[in-house]
């Protein structure tokens, strides 16, 4: 009955924006043709989806390119922007593309004229999956917010092979399988092999003396590879701008070591070639760790100084001297992956432009900027100095100079008092000598970033406490955001639909307008239809859910979503013990009148992190028992849906109600999803942490529910002996939950299965579950009660969406493009 009545309320609900006709289909219509005949060499008749896929976006690249030699190319703009980044997680590339050249209903005429439904061919696009989570998708949200905003910009990062693997569920254990987005080509990259550069590895230095104590240093590489742009263009709002996203591919300097070949080692003849294209070959599936193999290490550097090489070339050619290089360029470094560009930039200047050191510092101190993303100490990138000298020696010299440098500059500011010089040196000593990442990123740049107002502050306070102290104008908040135009418009059509008439067209170029949707939280006919575009979401996803994992869901229920990477501080693990004391309570009192919920996970766990993968199979025991037990029916389903992507995100969370946004305070850096969620009306329930406090500012406190220790606490708290076993006592509900889980109520197979989890959690809890326990128990039942009042409840969400422009990452961009790079905005 609950089903019948939401669908009669998602047919209340009236769209759409513009109906497309005349001769633009027509053209568009031939372009596709053309392009899967004469490009693809498929007959319509043969054309699978893919292929369709293909030529559409062939067709629309063509217009994107006018676009881009249009009046932009003829100008060299005033300054340029480089954003390298070992990691862009971009998603599907058609709708973006559609959308910001305002051809969606042309596109989708043109392919019904020819017999083909669009959403089909948009689901034919592979995912591209160059990155692992927040740091990866939010490049490619600030790539295409910098294309909006006519910002002149290069994005540089790695032309992986192979993206994220594919999660699957065996038996509920993740299983990973290679990812393979290039199997069919892609059609929105231009191979450019005449933009290549050669990058080396190992080797030696000569040291050449010029006469008056002037040595010269050069590098000679044991090893070179080649470094070929694949250049993808990306297309701003209205296609009034388009920038170049340049992904590196490796490639052997020679194809066969021929000599080896003749002499009849055949496979020795390609294993230089293999070892060169492995740099290229996959992505690193970890997120917030730092990965320490000597293949990581090759993949920052050879995208680093492949795309110094280029921004050095395109500077040299268009401006003469190098010395202007801060004035015409700013790079951004995000996190310490490409912070091996500040002794590559040095040595690029010093040894193939003959600039003397000062002047090569001065140039790379003010044209390189580094944002920061996280405090985790697991993450914090450092190589063996041993490592370094063999892979890059010449660096490490680099290294070592600009470090004494630095040091001797300390020592004369002590001025008798003691100093610790250990804290600011960029080598750690304490466990064999390595080269902390962070602090050479910090003291080589002009300025550097947190990503969100608590983040930035703690990074004062904690792992650049004794830098900032000399510099400390150095460090600045630029709290994160999202584009609006993928995460709202392209993903919540009807959401979108709703804000145009509410608050007019212009909603679509500035996202501030949705402020006029605050009157409407009042009016009860605009809740009802903002329900009913909720219901036609949630019944999608339901759709999904029951491909995917065979679970039937109910529309009508409370949707709470939580999704992301699969980590310990992010504390899935609270979700999912709640989950558990719930199912306890509601067996205990059958005839109560719960709030029905769908409680629906999703996201990867890195393939060695063990404890994160013994949380998914868990969820998926739990989920199994709960959704099995006849006592709870539909008050209570857990779902884990498999192969979390951008575009598996793009159907959740619209249909979420509920973002767990839920980790311990003080170690998320900012969050993306929450932002994305809110955006879309899902309430928050979260953690004074990272741009959780911002949104609550934003939002309003009454409008988001917020439980738990603040930073402060948690620190607080950590030194307090026994806290855990002392929160655990205070609680019957969370000693039963846990004891189910440790006991096999939810493993009977293996009833131990579960006992690590339980006992970290017993003796340990670095992540202070226990502690937050009780009061997340306490706010989600407040969020129960909420839910059985249905006008506040859509008021509330409302105005979640009325609030949240301040997120979108055309924000971010205007912050950087003024207080960091400062290049014009239009
Ligand atoms: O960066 C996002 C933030 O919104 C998240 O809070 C933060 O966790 C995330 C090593 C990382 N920090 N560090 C990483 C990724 C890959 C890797 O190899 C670290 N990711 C984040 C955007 O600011």
């Amino acid at each position: 009955a609950s089903s019948a009545k939401t669908a009669k309320a998602a047919a209340t609900y009236v769209k759409p924006l513009h109906v497309a006709g005349g001769d633009a289909v027509v053209e568009l219509r031939e372009a596709i043709r053309s392009k899967l005949l004469y490009v693809l060499g498929k007959t319509p008749e043969a054309a699978r989806e893919r292929d369709w896929f293909a030529a559409t976006a062939l067709a629309l690249r063509d217009r994107i390119v006018d676009a881009c030699y249009g009046a932009q190319a003829a100008t060299v703009p005033e300054k340029r922007v480089y954003y390298l980044s070992l990691e862009f997680l971009i998603g599907r590339l058609l709708s973006d593309a559609m959308n910001n050249l305002g051809l969606v209903e042309t596109t989708k005429a043109a392919l019904r004229d020819l017999g083909v439904d669009l959403a089909g061919v948009e689901g034919a696009e592979p995912d591209a999956a160059l990155g692992n989570g927040g740091l990866g998708r939010l490049a490619a949200c600030f790539m295409e917010s910098m294309a909006s905003l006519s910002i002149p910009a290069t994005g540089y990062g790695i032309r992986y092979d192979h993206g994220l693997f594919r999660q699957s569920l065996e038996d509920g254990w993740q299983r990973e399988a290679p990812e393979t987005w290039l199997s069919e080509g892609n059609p929105w990259e231009f191979p450019r092999p005449e933009a290549t550069y050669k990058v080396g590895f190992g080797g030696h230095v000569t040291m050449t003396s010029q006469g008056d104590h002037h040595i010269r240093r050069h590098w000679h590489p044991a090893e070179t590879v080649n470094a070929v742009a694949h250049d993808v263009p990306i297309v701003g709002w209205r296609g009034k701008h388009v920038n170049v996203l340049r992904l590196w591919k490796a490639e052997a300097d020679a194809p066969v070591e021929l000599a080896r070949f003749n002499a009849g080692d055949h496979v020795g003849a390609v294993a230089g070639r293999a070892r060169a294209e492995a740099i290229s070959r996959v992505l690193y599936p970890s997120d917030s760790s730092a990965e320490g193999q000597e293949l990581r290490l090759r993949q920052e550097f050879f995208f680093t100084s492949a795309s110094l090489q280029d921004l050095v070339r395109r500077h040299v050619a268009e401006r003469g001297s190098l010395r202007s290089l801060p004035d015409h360029a700013a790079i951004q470094l995000n996190d310490t992956h490409p912070a091996i560009a500040v002794p590559e930039l040095m040595r690029i200047l010093m040894e193939d432009h003959d600039l003397p050191w000062e002047d090569a510092w001065q140039i790379t101190s003010n044209t390189l900027h580094y944002t920061n993303h996280t405090l985790l100490p697991e993450a914090l990138e450092t190589w063996p100095v041993e490592l370094m000298e063999r892979l890059l020696p010449r660096h490490m010299q680099i290294i070592y100079l600009i470090n004494w440098l630095h040091l001797e500059e300390q020592s004369k500011n002590v001025r008798g008092g003691t100093f610790d010089i250990s804290a600011v040196s960029l080598i750690d000593e304490s466990n064999g000598r390595r080269v902390r990442m962070g602090p050479l990123a910090f003291h080589g740049s002009r300025r550097v970033n947190g990503v969100s107002a608590l983040h930035s502050e703690l990074l004062k306070s904690t792992v650049f406490k004794d830098l900032h102290t000399i510099e400390p104008e150095k460090i600045l908040n630029k709290t994160n955001g999202v584009t609006f135009r993928r995460w709202l418009h392209n993903a919540n059509p009807e959401l979108t639909a709703l804000a145009v008439e509410a608050a007019g067209e212009g909603v679509l170029d500035d996202p501030t307008q949705l402020e006029k949707l605050v009157p409407f939280a009042d009016d009860p006919e605009f809740r009802q239809r903002y329900a009913a575009m909720r219901t036609i979401r949630k019944q999608r996803l339901a759709q999904v859910i029951a491909e995917r994992t065979g679970i039937t869901v109910d529309p009508s229920a409370l949707f709470d979503v939580q999704i992301k990477r699969i980590h310990e501080y992010k504390r899935q693990l609270l979700n999912l013990i709640e989950t558990v004391a719930l199912y306890q309570a509601i067996k205990k009192a059958p005839n109560e009148d719960w709030t029905p919920r769908v409680k629906i996970f999703a996201g990867k766990a890195a393939p060695s992190y063990v404890q994160a993968k013994l949380i998914i199979k868990l969820a998926g025991d739990i989920a199994k028992v709960v959704n099995a037990d006849p006592e709870i029916g539909d008050r209570l389903k857990v779902v884990f849906l498999p192969n979390y992507s951008v575009s598996l995100a793009e159907v959740i969370i619209p249909a979420a109600d509920l973002s767990e946004q839920i980790s311990t305070a003080g170690m998320e850096a900012s969050g993306t999803g929450n932002m994305k969620l809110a955006l879309n009306g899902a309430l928050t329930v979260g953690t004074l942490d990272g741009a959780n406090i911002e949104i609550k500012d934003h939002v309003g406190g009454e409008n988001i529910f917020i439980f738990g220790l603040d930073a402060e606490g948690v620190l607080a708290r950590v030194k307090e002996p026994g806290y855990a076993a002392k929160a655990i006592a205070a609680s019957p509900r969370l000693a039963a939950a846990l004891d189910a889980i440790a006991d096999g109520t939810f493993s009977p197979d293996d009833p131990a299965r579960f006992a690590s989890l339980v006992d970290e959690l017993r003796h340990g809890d670095r992540y202070l579950t226990t502690v937050d326990f009780e009061d997340y128990w306490r706010v989600q039942r407040e969020i129960d009660a909420a839910w059985k009042r249905p006008a506040q409840w859509w008021r509330t969400a409302i105005l979640n969406t009325a609030r949240m422009a301040w997120f979108s990452s055309d924000r971010s961009m205007r912050e950087y493009a003024e207080e960091i790079w400062r290049v014009k905005v239009a």
